[in-house]
């Protein structure tokens, strides 16, 4: 029993690492960014470790057994990033300013600010792999990061206590409340942008730019 809670301690310890080098890369970014633009498009920076129980059942739902070598095959959100920008087109730039970086491997995209979830659900996905160097050798380790507006991030943490609350089971009025509220938060952000823009005296693009290789 001793030896397999050690052997989880270890197993989760390497993901806390790679978490913890990918908020460093971003809080360079940001510090960098504010000291030579005098603007900063990092508004809050979060990160979390999944819990065992949560990893255990997020592989139930997928029908996997769970196994050490299940869970690193199956689950890329061990570790979790979550930036918040003030604009969309900040967004974007965070994510290139993170994924040029030559020493990280992208595994994934998921654009749900291009193309939305059904829900109303917008956030641009990335799972990074990033190299960790233990006493062994070096190890890739894969870190999720969340990369959204303040008005995206607001949605989904109310989204997100209204799915538990309800165990999954939300009733459709509450259901449609939140899609209209979703594109309330869009149109918003929208227009914040179009201000950010006025303000900076940048042209307006024609569309923004979901990353190459995204999910659609
Ligand atoms: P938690 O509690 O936040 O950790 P895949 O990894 O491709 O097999 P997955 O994990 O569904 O499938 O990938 P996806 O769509 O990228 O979602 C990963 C995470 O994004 C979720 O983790 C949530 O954090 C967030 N997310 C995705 N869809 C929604 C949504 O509709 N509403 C909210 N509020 N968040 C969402 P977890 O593990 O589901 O949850």
């Amino acid at each position: 029993m001793r030896r397999l809670r050690d052997e989880t301690d270890r197993f989760f310890a390497r993901y806390r690492y790679g978490m913890e080098e990918v908020l460093t890369k971003l809080e360079i970014l940001r510090d960098e960014f504010s000291r030579t633009f005098d603007y900063n498009p990092i508004e809050h920076l979060g990160s979390r470790l999944k819990s065992v129980d949560s990893v255990v059942t997020k592989l139930e739902r997928k029908g996997i057994e769970a196994t050490f070598e299940s869970i690193a095959t199956a689950i890329t959100d061990i570790a979790g990033v979550r930036v918040t920008c003030s604009f969309i087109s900040d967004v974007y730039r965070v994510f290139d300013l993170l994924v040029s970086q030559p020493d990280l491997t992208v595994r994934k995209v998921k654009d749900y600010i291009a193309d939305p979830k059904p829900n109303g659900y917008q956030s641009l996905h990335v799972i990074v792999e990033v190299p960790v160097f233990l006493s062994t050798g070096p190890h890739q380790v894969p870190v999720e990061v969340q990369i959204r507006t303040s008005a995206m991030d607001f949605w989904a943490s109310l989204e997100h206590k209204i799915y538990y609350k309800y165990d999954r089971q939300v009733p459709a009025e509450l259901l449609d409340g939140l899609t209209e509220a979703a594109r309330t938060a869009s149109e918003l952000d929208e227009r914040m942008e179009s201000l950010h823009r006025s303000v900076h005296g940048m042209p307006a693009p024609l569309a923004l730019e979901p990353p190459i290789g995204a999910a659609r």
